[in-house]
């Protein structure tokens, strides 16, 4: 019988495909968005209804889209005690580590008088979507809130699907309850990312839309950036780790299950040099993926995208790591900080036998919303910044205008821009006003 995960030498042609995963060809699917964004972008709420029930959601009248504030005192009665408890650690943990993101507007005054800064604003409203159905996270209801509540969103819009009964998964109310979030629409896929961006009488459009979820939403967020703008484009979940012959097996197959089990096409691979601990690590996947719920997906994912890579040296795996750019880099061995500066591309980075990838994922603190697919090349995690926007602040005076004066002059003139030097000249003493400065 194969293995659950295979053992690779690092210079099989065949990791290549593992490694750098290709995107699938979503030619077709990218021709239905594109009919779902038009119908949305031309008939508003009356399609988003009509393509929620054709997609196997409810049948819902434009008046019952958004969320109710009883649905929201419902979903507190069906949520347990101890998930709230947990919930509200997470929401402490996250917020601290975003606050820490926060950027501030600053001004500089030079010798001449001449002040100059910078204006941080934050973006004033914007769509969140969170994921339903079969992968219906709350902590991503956190993870998409909360760097935008401390950035300063005065308006945040979040839609989810609803289940075929019309109901909203009481975890995920719960949760944008918690983070002050009460504006929820019942919407989800290609449809609810055109609502967000083009508006509709319900759903009033917003100035960005961020957040994961499947591949109608990626390639709707994808064709209606420039309208709006988007976070970036996620696709399927990845972990990468790192080991030398001091990590545990067991704690090493258990974090590439953790991720394998999101989806078929999650990756899941690690690089050693350390012959020994791979082939214990593929007995341990054997032994512990039986156990667990998700055994169809995680066998799917590891057959696919799974890998034991035997490296030359641990040098080898970081150029292999650096390569692939995972959206989450554990690195399990002796002295993991000695080995930091190795690390080029990842989305996070996490650190020594005891930081599994799952404490990352909830409540550690740091964004679970992360570059995947070999985009942490020039990604970052969401964060404060994604909700943030840059005014430029120019303030001359006379005398800063003397002293350069001449200078832009020169500079409109190579550019054969004369009104440009004019409006320079016209406020320069050495020239009459009266002669409109020419
Ligand atoms: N590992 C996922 C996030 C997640 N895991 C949510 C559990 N819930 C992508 O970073
Ligand atoms: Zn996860």
């Amino acid at each position: 019988m194969e293995p659950l995960i295979k053992i690779f030498e690092a210079d099989e042609p065949v990791l290549e495909k593992i490694l750098r995963r290709k995107a699938l060809d979503q030619s077709a699917t990218a021709a239905v968005v594109a009919e779902v964004l038009s119908a949305v972008r031309g008939d508003g709420d009356a399609a988003v209804c009509a393509l929620t029930a054709r997609f196997g959601g409810p049948e819902l009248r434009p008046d019952q889209l958004r969320v109710n504030d009883e649905e929201i005192k419902a979903a507190y009665g069906l949520v347990e005690e101890n998930f709230l408890s947990s919930l509200r650690l997470a929401i402490k943990n996250i917020t601290a580590y975003h606050q820490k993101q926060q950027a501030n507007s600053w001004f500089k005054t030079d010798e001449n008088g001449a002040i100059l800064g910078q204006l941080v604003r934050p973006l004033r409203r914007v769509g969140i979507y969170v994921p339903g159905g079969k992968a219906s996270y709350p902590s991503s209801v956190l993870m998409n809130a909360i760097p935008a509540k401390v950035a300063g969103v005065r308006e945040i819009a979040m839609v989810s699907p609803p289940a075929s009964d019309g109901s909203m998964n009481p975890y995920t109310l719960v949760a944008a309850a918690e983070v002050g979030i009460s504006e929820i629409y019942k919407a989800g896929g290609a449809q609810a990312v055109a609502a967000l961006a083009y508006g509709t009488a319900s759903i009033p459009r917003v100035d960005k839309i961020t957040g994961p979820g499947n591949i109608y939403v990626t390639l709707a967020k994808q064709q209606v950036y420039g309208q709006v703008d988007i976070d970036m484009l996620a696709g399927p979940s990845e972990v990468l780790i790192i080991a030398d012959e001091t990590a545990d097996p067991g704690y090493v197959a258990a974090d590439l299950l953790s991720q394998a089990e999101h989806d078929e096409r999650a990756s899941a691979i690690l690089l050693t040099p350390s012959r020994e601990l791979a082939g214990k690590v593929q007995e341990q996947v054997a032994g512990q993926a039986g156990r667990l719920g998700r055994y169809e997906i995680i066998t799917h994912s590891l057959a696919d995208y799974g890998a034991i890579v035997i490296t030359g040296d641990i040098d080898q795996a970081f150029d292999l790591a650096n390569q692939a750019a995972p959206e989450h880099l554990e690195l399990m061995l002796a002295e993991p900080f000695r080995w930091l500066f190795k690390v080029e591309n990842a989305g996070a980075v996490f650190m020594g036998h005891y930081s599994p990838e799952p404490v990352g994922d909830y409540l550690a603190g740091p964004n679970h919303i992360l570059p995947t697919g070999g985009t942490a090349r020039f990604y970052s995690p969401l964060g404060v910044d994604a909700f943030l926007k840059r005014t430029s602040l120019i303030a001359y005076n006379e005398p800063a205008l003397e002293q350069v004066g001449a200078d832009v002059i020169n500079l409109a003139g190579v550019e054969g821009l004369s009104a440009h030097a004019n409006a320079v000249r016209i406020r320069m003493k050495n020239c009459s006003k009266e002669r409109g400065g020419f």
